[in-house]
């Protein structure tokens, strides 16, 4: 069964306890148990993990070629800064999509860019957590070659 790495970066472990009409109102482990029914629909198996800590989400970006079959991402505020994520991102062989829960577009001008989108072969934002469960159809797409 193909496994899928979804990590999650800075701060995100507050998810569900402030700015609700920004992020809404799950928890980030309310959106790992949704992925993970739907990883099991789609016949994936998910791993779900969160870090605070920039060189620990470069060391799990790094190793996820070896261990999993797809990675996706939401580099929470990394996205916008950090160009270490970048360069373990373009050194992944499986496919990147990177999610974000808020339409960065329509947010501040700094969150309009974002260093893992130029690794990435899809973006998806502005969807809540259903951003997450999108991601997986698409790589259940991608690596069976069947549309649901
Ligand atoms: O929209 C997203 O998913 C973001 O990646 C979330 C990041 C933000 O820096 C990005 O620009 C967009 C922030 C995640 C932290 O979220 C909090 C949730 C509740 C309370 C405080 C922060």
């Amino acid at each position: 069964m193909p496994r899928v790495l979804v990590v999650n970066g800075p701060n995100l472990n507050l998810l569900g306890t402030r700015e609700p009409e920004v992020y809404g109102t799950q928890t980030l482990a309310d959106i790992e148990a949704q992925c993970a029914i739907r990883a099991e629909a789609l016949g994936l198996e998910v791993e779900f993990r969160q870090s605070n800590h920039e060189g620990e989400l470069v060391d799990w970006i790094q190793a996820a070629s070896k261990d999993f079959g797809a990675l996706i991402i939401n580099a929470g505020a990394f996205s916008h800064t950090s160009v270490a994520l970048l360069d373990a991102l373009q050194a992944v062989t499986v496919p990147v999509i990177e999610v974000h829960l808020s339409n960065i577009y329509r947010r501040e001008a700094f969150r309009h860019h974002s260093y893992v989108s130029k690794a990435a072969d899809g973006v998806i934002c502005g969807l809540g957590g259903a951003g997450y469960r999108l991601a997986l159809d698409a790589i259940a797409e991608t690596l069976t070659g069947k549309s649901s």
